[in-house]
């Protein structure tokens, strides 16, 4: 049930509750308000007669019905919202004058809407794929968008070939096939064939494009932006969002299963948490350049497939992000959220990035066919908090009834309202950049290594990272039909890395070029790598494997534990008989080995009893469960007698298997559980 106590009311909460309806209070009526008596039965002619043109109630009902889908977004079709709020930590003043990075005790409201980029509106969530990470703030001086990715890099440097990317990693236009997947023949052969994206190509091949969830991934602006404070000083900044729950990957086998098992998994994930008041926390962070210093990198700022390594200029935090209330309806808010880039608020500028400005021009554009008209901005969830006049009027479904003589700018007859407001009183200027240039159809010389960022991100991975990406490159370029897109492909990584080109080239059986042109980076950036992330229990779910003849004493001391540790312990069972104990107490199941599936799973723990043990062992499916929850490294326990249930599926003791010892502490045993837990998974197992 969700906790509406705990839930904080803001101001966009009161302003979508003017639009709220509760369908069950009073009776059904058509559009127009008319009381229906009949929603069984067409109007006919006789029983078995014709049904009439002046059924006006079925016309009605019918043509709502053809007309309710709307295009889906030409990319992040696939998404899922939540609302809740953002706090800064102290005032951002020096740097930047946006207002609602001023006071700490101010909680501004945000939606935030997660998604995957290639598939159709309802694929899967757990494809391989960037995720988008769109948040809108409502603030007191209008809505400000930061329209991010869970990558910090971009495919392309430039918005013109927007289109050209989008095309070539959606489904090929001649089958529709493959849905919400890059593993296919154009998207690899527009990488070979445009080579600003291999920085961008080694995230997308990392674990980073398999989330274990939207709560456990980083958010990114990608873009540089500008802070600009009240004196006019503007900075470079850079934006990140940093999961409290730190930063954590499904394994490859995992998600495809997941796929067909759980195509909701992300989503229900968020949803549950929130219902279950676990809300998902993100800090927001900044990396800021001075402006004299925008030459003083080896990488242009400009360039949004480069990334600011973070030991080279530090995150600064300053704030944190809470989402602790889930939509009412996925429709009116998720689907018809629009949010642009170029939604910003005064203290918050733009650069010359040439990916940054082509955008700002896209997402209006987009909402117009996507939301049927120019007036998108006053559908409820899109609608600023503050007060909002201009001359704009009419189109479709224009909702405001301006009142007055006057839709234009200068005038007398309304003493020229609605009035421009200067700087101080919080209009927006645009920063003056001096530019002067000539105009040219270029790339900037600065732009034009490819390489060295995505050696860098290749050297920051762990080892396991780096099989896990041989893998990745390995099942892509193994789905791809053409051996010369293959072969190209090869040889864009072998200017990466010529081990990684090797592995590659020998499991797909294309060859290692001879020439040795590997980047000669040699430099780390150890923040690129998930194993350091932040690695705690909570919110983890425990597969609680038990039958009939459980022993109660030791299972209630786990599962309770386990609850106090914030884990989510569930019990499955055969059936969804509820269990008894050795001594008779009742316990519920939660789910059977027919409706569940390890994938759904952090971890695993296997309950005492001889009982429960031999009915365990009786059937094969327990054994299959904990089988594949070991082979995607996953914690394992078991209670002192259930440790021939482990062995019958083979599982040894090892890095991330406990089994309590004989008379063991209840609290000894648990703690070594939800250490284990932690950990997320345990790679240095032999599978
Ligand atoms: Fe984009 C949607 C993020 C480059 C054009 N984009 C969209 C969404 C996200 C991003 C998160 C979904 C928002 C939502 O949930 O409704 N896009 C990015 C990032 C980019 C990026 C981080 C590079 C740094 N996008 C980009 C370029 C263009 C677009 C270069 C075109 C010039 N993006 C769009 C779009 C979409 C969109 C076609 C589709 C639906 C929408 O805007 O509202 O206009």
């Amino acid at each position: 049930m969700r906790n509406l106590d705990k839930q904080s009311k803001n101001s966009k909460d009161e302003q979508l509750e003017a639009y709220r309806v509760d369908d069950k209070d009073g009776n059904m009526t058509t559009n127009q308000g008319l009381k229906v008596s009949d929603d069984e039965h067409s109007l006919k002619a006789g029983d078995r007669g014709p049904t009439l043109m002046e059924d006006f109630h079925f016309r009605e009902k019918m043509t709502h019905f053809d007309h309710e889908r709307i295009p889906e977004r030409a990319v992040h079709a696939m998404g899922y919202g939540a609302h809740g709020y953002f706090q800064v930590y102290e005032p951002m003043k020096e740097f930047t004058m946006a207002g609602f990075l001023q006071d700490p005790s101010v909680k501004t409201p945000v939606f935030v809407r997660f998604s995957t980029v290639a598939g159709s509106k309802g694929s899967a969530d757990t494809v391989r794929d960037v995720r988008g990470f769109a948040v809108k703030f409502y603030t007191e001086e209008g809505n400000y968008d930061l329209v991010g990715n869970n990558i910090p890099v971009f495919f392309i440097q430039d918005a013109i070939k927007f289109p050209d990317l989008v095309h070539a990693v959606k489904p090929e236009p001649h089958n529709e096939m493959p849905q919400a997947s890059s593993a296919h023949d154009t998207f690899w052969d527009f990488i070979a064939n445009n080579q600003e994206s291999a920085h961008m190509m080694m995230w997308a091949m990392s674990d980073r494009a398999i989330p274990r969830s939207y709560r456990m991934m980083e958010g990114f602006g990608v873009h540089t932006f500008r802070f600009v404070n009240e004196e006019g000083k503007a900075r470079f900044v850079k934006f990140h969002w940093k999961p409290k729950l730190g930063v954590h990957s499904l394994v490859w086998d995992e998600a495809q299963k997941l796929a067909g098992k759980d195509p909701d998994f992300h989503r229900r994930d968020l949803y549950e948490s929130i219902e279950n008041g676990d809300y998902p926390e993100y800090e927001l962070g900044v990396q800021m350049i001075e402006e004299e210093d925008e030459f003083k990198y080896d990488f242009d700022l400009l360039d949004a497939t480069k990334l600011w390594p973070e030991e080279i200029v530090p995150v600064k935090i300053i704030g944190k992000m809470t989402l602790d209330r889930n939509q009412d309806n996925v429709f009116a808010e998720s689907e018809q959220v629009a949010f642009h880039p170029g939604h910003v608020v005064p203290g918050i500028d733009f650069t010359n990035d040439p990916l940054l400005q082509g955008r700002l021009f896209s997402y209006t554009d987009t909402q117009i066919t996507r939301l049927g008209g120019p007036n998108f901005h006053e559908i409820p969830i899109n609608r600023p908090v503050c007060p909002f006049h201009n001359n704009q009027r009419d189109g479709m479904h224009r909702m405001t009834i301006n009142r007055g003589q006057t839709a234009y700018h200068q005038n007398s007859l309304a003493q020229n309202a609605p009035r421009p407001a200067t700087r101080e009183q919080g209009g927006y200027v645009h920063y003056q950049e001096k530019v002067d240039g000539r105009k040219i159809r270029q790339r900037s010389e600065s732009f034009k290594d490819h390489f060295s960022q995505a050696k860098l991100f290749w050297n920051s991975m762990t080892e396991v990272e780096k099989h896990h990406m041989i893998s990745a490159f390995r099942f892509e370029l193994g789905k791809v039909k053409s051996k010369s897109v293959q072969q190209q492909v090869v040889h864009m990584i072998s200017c990466i890395d010529s081990t990684l080109a090797g592995e590659v080239a020998e499991g797909i059986g294309a060859s290692v070029p001879n020439e040795q042109t590997e980047s000669g980076v040699t430099l780390e950036s150890p923040a690129l790598s998930q194993e350091k992330t932040v690695k705690v229990p909570d919110t983890r779910k425990v597969a609680v494997l038990a039958e009939d003849g459980y022993n109660s004493a030791s299972l209630n001391a786990f599962i309770s534990k386990m609850k106090e540790t914030g884990m989510m312990p569930e019990v499955i069972s055969h059936t969804l008989s509820p269990l008894k104990s050795e001594g008779g107490e009742e316990l519920e199941v939660d789910h059977t080995f027919l409706t569940s599936d390890s994938i759904l799973f952090d971890s695993f723990y296997v309950a005492g009893g001889q009982k429960s043990k031999e009915l365990l062992l009786g059937k094969k499916d327990a054994a299959a469960f904990l089988k594949e929850g070991f082979s995607h490294f996953k914690p394992i326990g078991a209670a002192y007698e259930a440790a021939e249930v482990l062995e019958a599926a083979g599982i040894a003791n090892g890095p991330g298997v406990i089994v309590a010892e004989q008379s063991q502490d209840p609290a000894v045993f648990s703690d070594a559980f939800i250490s284990a837990a932690a950990e997320h998974r345990h790679w240095d197992r032999e599978v």
